[in-house]
């Protein structure tokens, strides 16, 4: 009988707090839906403002940056408002009270909040204002070669191709002229960004954006540095070649280091164009195609895999393609993919043009983005995290099908190379690392360490130039072409460095991630050679993406890893992908003098 009015009194105790959690569950999800909703709101505002800011860049126009100033100043106060800190932050204390999915919700509340906070509301204002007049200089930019103005695809494509060196440095200078008028605004930023994220209590806006990952500052960069390490010997190896073969395309002496105006992109950071495959002909075949044709075709590949067709919208909305050349505005020039209402108003902003055949993967990789927006639109998940498992997930989906766009299976299916022709595989893969090894002391290396600097460390603005070289010798092996003083602020450049900060590290993670998932999907699904697959049509590998994808950020990304592959985040599979190449590279390069330390 004890017994039993014991057990009855445990089964009592257990309903009543069971009764008070889902009383509390029940008040912080009536807040939390509250609070999606006008995130909702206020952050479709904020995107159209962006969006239109973006897409048309008329000097002098105030109208359209002020829009965008008070649809951002609306986000901002909602998302940092004194309330939605004190709430999301009373209630995480009681967090062993409540679901997984409500704690994850507040976090990003709170890291929400932590970039524009009402505490620093002044410092948030001019942020804002500073993020606007940066973003309509960097595109509003007119780039001039002999007083001509110059588009930047048409820049890109002068750096694939010109073989005299005097003019190429005539296109890379105008390329960086940019930077000049962008150094003030970078400052301010620098100076803006930090101080917003330190009123909640994060030393500095690195720090802040790498806690997303749930990491520190110092791990990130480990995670970095281990990537560099990895290939390193390949990295070496490549950079040999490429100081031989281009001192003798340019009739110079062979240098010690890379000058920056004899590589096929403004950043040095993508050499693919210096190895042309025997049989693939892909510029000239996409050449004969139209801009139009480049994103129709990226669908397509899509809807192979299962993935539903684009909305109508989505063709109605987006900037896919150059502004004309008489257009009284300019564009961002830089591809995007946008998620305006966190549902399905999804738009990519491009420059799609078929002289420039890096919009071939360019488009694939938005598509990418597209997608990931499409199947986390789905009432399982919160607006707020619909995000990526983590950013470098977001990243890697849309590059990886880009990867797998160029194989000799696939190239075939599209009509883009004659059936059956015997390529050379080592020539297929010497191209493939000149993308996709070149990239890594590039974003792991010299930008990873350059905002690591400005932000965490406070780099001086009078060092800016000097230390962005000081890197781009460290890790890529590249030089400027003569010293470039503190008048200039060539890391300015780069899109990034001015208007998605402290981020880049992303994009060297989502290289690692992506082949993990690409050897993955080659071995366990398609059973081929992670050289030459055939995604095209595959149902199986469409609903392995998207189980990975439509969770959003609702579950621990290291936990998704483990989940759809089984394993941790690894550069190994990119390593052994490459590690044909080491030994044919030796032999080419027998005799040569390499100029880069041995061991990272
Ligand atoms: O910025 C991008 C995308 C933006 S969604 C086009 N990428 C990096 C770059 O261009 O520097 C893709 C890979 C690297
Ligand atoms: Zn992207």
């Amino acid at each position: 009988m004890k017994t039993i009015n014991y057990l009855l009194l445990i089964i009592l105790l257990t309903i009543i707090s069971c009764s008070k959690n889902s009383d509390l569950q029940n008040e912080v999800q009536v807040y939390l839906e509250d609070y999606n909703k006008q995130y909702r709101q206020l952050g479709y505002e904020w995107n159209k403002g962006e969006w239109a800011l973006n897409t048309k860049i008329v000097e002098g126009d105030t109208i359209t940056s002020k829009n965008a100033q008070d649809a951002q100043a609306n986000y901002a106060q909602f998302t940092g408002s004194r309330e939605n800190i004190e709430k999301a932050a009373k209630y995480l204390k009681l967090k062993n009270e409540l679901t997984d999915l409500q704690i994850r919700q507040l976090k990003r509340v709170l890291y929400l909040a932590a970039s524009n906070p009402e505490t620093a509301s002044e410092i948030v204002k001019e942020k804002i204002e500073a993020d606007i007049k940066q973003t309509q200089l960097l595109y509003g930019f007119d780039f001039k070669i002999d007083n001509k103005s110059v588009s930047t695809n048409e820049i890109d494509v002068s750096l694939k191709t010109e073989n005299n060196i005097k003019k190429r440095l005539k296109t890379w200078e105008a390329s960086k002229e940019v930077g000049i008028g962008l150094k003030d605004g970078l400052a301010n930023l620098q100076r803006l960004r930090n101080k917003s994220v330190q009123a909640l209590g994060y030393d500095d806006y690195f720090t802040y954006q790498v806690s997303d990952y749930g990491m520190t500052v110092d791990e990130m960069r480990d995670v970095c540095q281990n990537m560099i390490r990895d290939i390193w010997p390949l990295y070496r190896e490549l950079h040999t070649w490429a100081r031989y073969i281009l001192a003798e395309k340019y009739g110079e002496d062979v240098p010690e280091m890379l000058p920056a105006h004899w590589l096929p992109n403004r950043w040095g950071q993508d050499w693919k164009e210096l190895v042309e495959v025997e049989g693939i002909n892909f510029s000239e075949e996409l050449e004969k195609k139209s801009a139009e044709w480049i994103v129709k075709k990226g669908e397509d590949f899509y809807v192979s895999l299962g993935f539903e067709n684009l909305p109508q919208t989505f063709w109605e909305k987006s900037s896919l393609y150059p502004a004309p050349p008489d257009a009284d505005y300019k564009k961002n020039n830089h591809a995007s993919a946008w998620h305006m209402d966190f549902e399905r108003d999804i738009r990519s902003l491009m420059s799609v043009d078929v002289k420039n055949s890096d919009w071939w993967s360019t488009s694939l990789h938005e598509l990418g983005h597209i997608y990931y927006f499409l199947s986390y639109s789905n009432p399982d998940v919160p607006y707020i995290l619909r995000e990526g498992g983590n950013r470098g997930f977001h990243e890697a989906f849309g590059s990886m099908i880009g990867l797998a766009s160029l194989q000799q299976p696939f190239l075939e299916e599209m009509g883009l190379i004659p059936k059956n022709v015997k390529l050379d595989d080592i020539q297929v893969l010497f191209k493939e690392a000149l993308e996709y090894i070149i990239f890594i002391p590039w974003s792991a290396g010299v930008m990873t360490d350059f905002e690591y600097e400005l932000y965490t460390l406070n780099l001086p603005k009078d060092q800016y130039n000097l230390e962005w070289w000081n890197l781009k010798r460290k890790y890529q092996g590249i030089v400027p072409p003569y010293d470039r003083g503190e008048q200039y602020c060539d890391a300015a450049s780069k899109t990034h460095i001015n208007n998605d900060a402290a981020q880049y590290y992303d994009y060297a993670i989502s290289y690692v991630l992506l082949f993990q998932f690409h050897n993955y999907i080659a071995k366990q699904i398609l059973q081929q050679d992670p050289h030459a697959t055939n995604y095209y049509g595959n149902k199986e590998v469409g609903k392995f993406l998207s189980d990975v994808m439509s969770p959003g950020a609702t579950v621990d990304w290291r936990e998704l890893m483990k989940k759809s592959l089984g394993s941790e985040m690894s550069a190994k599979p990119m390593v052994d992908y490459f590690a044909p190449l080491m030994d044919y590279l030796k032999k080419v390069n027998e005799g040569r003098t390499y100029t880069l330390r041995e061991n990272f």
